[in-house]
C-alpha cells in the first residue's frame, strides 16, 4: 500500500494537516473556539452514531469493552494564557489550561495516589520542581552530560538556572549539583537556554544566554572549571561577559539561544542565534575565532515571515547516503543541512531540510512550501524546545526535547513537579522521503525490557476492540504492524472530504478504512483510554493518505486537564506496512510511525486507569476493511533516576 500524495497539498483546499495547521496558528481566539465548540458538537454526533448503528459494538467484545465513544468529554474546556514568561521576554511557560463551566473552575480532586501514578519510571526529570528547555548536551570522558532549565524553588516557570546530570547511557541519569546558577548583573534575570561546542582539542565551550538585571538577553561564555573532571561539576562564567549584546535593529528582549558552534573553511567558528524582526522569524548568524570576539554576517542564515519570534534554533548537517550521524562541522557531498526553530507564537518545533551555503553563512530549504514554521515538525504533541548533539562515542545525532505538562499549574504544584524529557531521540535523514526526519528511541532504552508478550497476526475486524493481557501495562514498549485488508481498500469510495488529526472527531470518527491502533492507558471499562492510530483516507481520484493521530479527549475522567486530538500525515511508500512504535511510562505517551517519520507526543492523567487497572487494547474502528495486527510488548524496568550517590565529591 502506498500514499501517492506527495506531502505537500497541491492547494490550500487540499485540507491535509499542514494547511489545517498553518490556518490554525494564525486564528484568532474567539474564532477557534468556535471551531473547537464545533468540533465537539460534531464529536459528539459521531459518538452518538456509533451507538445508534451499533456496528462498533457488534464484536463479541462488545458487552464486556463498549465503544470508544464510552465516556465523551461533555465539558468545554477553557485555554487561558498565563501571562508569566512573556512579560519577562519568553515564551509563556506556564501550562495554559483551566476547565471553566459557567464561569466557575473546576479542579479536578486529585489525591496522592494519582498524583505519583503519574511521575516516570525511565524518562529523564528532576527530583522535584520546575523543569523546561534541554541545554548544551555533551559526551565528555565517558559521560553523558545533561544540563537544562530549572526552577529550584518551586513547580513554576520563574528563577531559572541549569540543573545538571551524567549518565553513562543517557537512560540511567545520576543528578548533580545546579551547574549555574544567576548570579552576575548579565544573567541575573535567568541563566537561559544555551549549547555545548566541543574544541578539536577536547575542550568544552559553553554559550548561552543571560537575562541581565534589566531584562536584557545577552550571550554569555562560560567553560568547565576544571577539564579534568569527568563530571564537569563546577563552572567558570567569563569575567568579560557579555559576550554578545542585542544588534541594532533586534529587540532587546528578542536574542537568544546560541547553537553548537560549527567550522567554516576557513577555520572560523560560525553559530547561529534566534530572534524575530515584526513578525518573521530569524536565526542570526556570527563569525568568531575565540568565543569571545564575534562578527555579524550580513543577513540572516534563514528567515521565514509570519512565523515570529524563533527559538532554540538548531542547525545540523545529516548524511544522504549513510546511516550515522554528522558531527556539527562536517559538510559536502552527500551532506544537508536541517534548520530547526522552536515557534514562540505556538510552542511547537519546525524543521526543513536543505542546502547550506558556507561562503555567505545562509541555508536554502528544499521546498519553500514546507520551509521551517510553516511544514513539518518533530513532534505533533507536546515537544518544545528541543536540541540535538553530536554523540561521538556511537557516532550518531541524538535529539533531546522538553515536554510540559497539560494538566493545571494547580495539579504540578500539587505535585511538586512538573515536565519531562522526551527519551532522546537518533535522529537521520529519511532519505526515501527526502522530505522528513527518522527519529527513533537511543537504542539504550532497549536495556530497560523486562519480558514481554507477543500477539502474530491478530485479526481485528471492523468495529471490534480486544484486550491484549500483557499485566501491568503503564511502563510499556510497544512494537506493533498493521496490515489492513486489500480488498477494502480497493473497494473503498473515494471521497473529496478532507481529513486531519486534529479537525476529525477523533477515534470515534469511522471513515471506510479507520481509524485502527491501539488503546493505552485504558480501563476495563473503556471510561478512560487513549488510542494511538492510524486513519487512512482515499480521494476522489483512488490516491490514498495515511494519518497518524492521538486522542486524548477520553484520556481521563479529569475535568482540568487539557485533552487534545493531535497528528499529522505520514508518508507510507510502496511495499511499507503501518508500524507503529511505542513508549508508554505512566503520564507519557512517546509514539513512533513508520520507523519515526511522524512522531506524536501525549502526556495524560487517567483517574482511573492507573497502576494495575491500566490495560492495552487493540481497537478498529473503521466501517469496512479488517486489519491483522501483529505486535510484541515489553514491560519496562525504572531507569532508577537518582542523585549522584558520591555527594561527598562536591
Ligand atoms: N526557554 C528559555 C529561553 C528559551 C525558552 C528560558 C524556550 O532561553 O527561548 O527558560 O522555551
Amino acid at each position: 500500500m502506498a500514499d501517492t500524495n506527495p506531502f505537500l497539498p497541491k492547494s490550500s483546499s487540499d485540507g491535509s494537516h499542514l494547511t489545517g495547521s498553518q490556518a490554525t496558528r494564525r486564528r484568532p481566539v474567539k474564532e477557534q473556539l468556535t471551531i473547537f465548540f464545533g468540533l465537539l458538537a460534531v464529536g459528539l454526533f459521531a459518538a452518538l452514531l456509533i451507538g445508534k448503528n451499533g456496528s462498533y459494538n457488534a464484536h463479541v467484545h462488545e458487552n464486556k469493552h463498549g465503544s470508544l465513544a464510552t465516556s465523551t468529554t461533555k465539558k468545554p474546556e477553557t485555554l487561558r494564557p498565563v501571562s508569566r514568561g512573556p512579560a519577562a521576554g519568553v515564551s509563556e511557560k506556564s501550562n495554559r489550561l483551566s476547565a471553566k463551566v459557567d464561569g466557575n473552575l473546576l479542579a479536578y480532586p486529585w489525591n496522592n495516589s494519582m498524583l505519583s501514578w503519574q511521575r516516570t519510571a525511565f524518562h529523564f526529570q528532576p527530583e522535584k520542581n520546575w523543569m523546561n528547555d534541554p541545554n548544551g548536551p555533551l559526551f565528555y570522558k565517558g559521560w553523558y552530560h545533561f544540563f537544562y532549565q530549572y526552577n529550584p524553588n518551586a513547580a513554576v516557570w520563574g528563577d531559572i538556572v541549569w540543573g545538571h546530570a551524567v549518565s553513562k547511557d543517557m537512560i540511567h541519569w545520576l543528578h548533580l549539583p545546579l551547574a549555574m546558577v544567576a548570579d552576575q548583573w548579565y544573567d541575573v534575570n535567568g541563566v537561559w537556554t544555551g549549547s555545548a561546542t566541543i574544541l578539536p582539542d577536547g575542550k568544552v565551550v559553553m554559550l548561552y544566554t543571560g537575562s541581565t538585571v534589566e531584562a536584557v538577553q545577552v550571550q554569555n561564555l562560560a567553560y568547565p572549571a576544571d577539564p579534568n573532571d569527568p563530571l564537569l561539576i563546577n563552572w567558570v562564567k567569563y569575567p568579560g561577559n557579555p559576550v554578545l549584546v542585542p544588534p541594532p535593529g533586534i529587540d532587546k528582549m528578542d536574542f537568544r539561544d546560541p547553537t553548537t558552534a560549527w567550522l567554516t573553511s576557513e577555520g572560523k567558528w560560525r553559530i547561529t542565534i534566534g530572534s524575530k524582526i515584526n513578525k518573521t522569524g530569524i536565526a542570526l548568524i556570527y563569525d568568531t575565532t575565540d568565543f569571545i570576539n564575534y562578527e555579524r554576517l550580513d543577513g540572516a542564515l534563514h528567515a521565514v515571515p509570519g512565523t515570529g519570534m524563533w527559538e532554540c534554533v538548531d542547525f545540523f548537517p545529516v548524511s544522504k547516503t549513510e546511516e550515522n550521524g554528522l558531527e556539527t562541522s562536517v559538510n559536502g557531498p552527500g551532506v544537508k543541512h536541517v534548520v530547526k526553530a522552536s515557534l514562540d507564537d505556538d510552542r511547537h518545533d519546525y524543521y526543513a531540510i536543505g542546502t547550506y551555503h558556507e561562503k555567505n553563512g545562509t541555508w536554502i530549504p528544499d521546498q519553500p512550501e514546507i520551509d521551517v514554521g510553516i511544514g513539518i515538525r518533530y513532534d505533533y504533541g507536546i515537544f518544545y524546545a528541543a536540541k540535538t548533539f553530536y554523540d561521538e562515542n556511537k557516532n550518531r545525532r541524538v535529539l533531546w526535547g522538553w515536554i510540559g505538562e497539560s494538566d493545571s499549574e494547580a495539579a504540578d504544584v500539587q505535585k511538586g513537579w512538573a515536565s519531562l524529557q522526551s527519551i532522546p531521540r537518533t535522529i537521520l535523514f529519511d532519505n526515501k522521503t527526502g522530505t522528513h526526519l527518522l527519529q527513533w528511541p537511543v537504542e539504550e532504552i532497549e536495556s530497560l525490557r523486562l519480558k514481554s508478550n507477543e500477539f502474530n497476526q491478530v485479526t481485528l475486524q471492523a468495529g471490534t476492540v480486544v484486550p491484549l493481557d500483557v499485566g501491568s501495562a503503564t511502563q510499556l514498549d510497544i512494537i506493533a504492524e498493521f496490515v489492513i485488508d486489500k480488498e477494502a481498500l480497493g473497494k473503498a469510495t473515494g471521497s473529496n472530504e478532507t481529513f486531519s488529526c486534529g479537525s476529525s472527531g477523533g477515534a470515534t470518527e469511522r471513515g471506510a478504512l479507520g481509524p485502527f491502533g491501539l488503546l493505552v492507558l485504558a480501563d476495563e471499562s473503556l471510561s478512560e483510554q487513549t488510542p494511538v492510530y492510524f486513519y487512512i483516507a482515499k480521494g476522489y481520484d483512488g490516491n490514498l493518505k495515511t494519518f497518524f493521530c492521538n486522542d486524548e479527549s477520553r484520556s481521563s475522567a479529569a475535568s482540568d486537564v487539557n485533552k487534545q486530538i493531535y497528528g499529522s500525515f505520514v508518508p507510507v511508500l510502496e511495499g511499507e506496512n503501518l508500524s507503529l512504535r511505542m513508549l508508554v511510562d505512566h503520564s507519557i505517551i512517546e509514539s513512533f510511525a513508520q520507523g519515526g517519520r511522524t512522531v506524536i507526543t501525549s502526556r495524560v492523567y487517567p483517574t482511573k486507569a492507573i497502576y494495575g487497572a491500566a490495560k492495552v487494547f487493540l481497537f478498529n474502528n473503521a466501517t469496512e476493511a479488517s486489519v491483522t495486527a501483529s505486535l510484541k510488548i515489553w514491560q519496562m524496568n525504572s531507569a532508577f533516576i537518582r542523585p549522584y550517590p558520591n555527594n561527598e565529591k562536591f
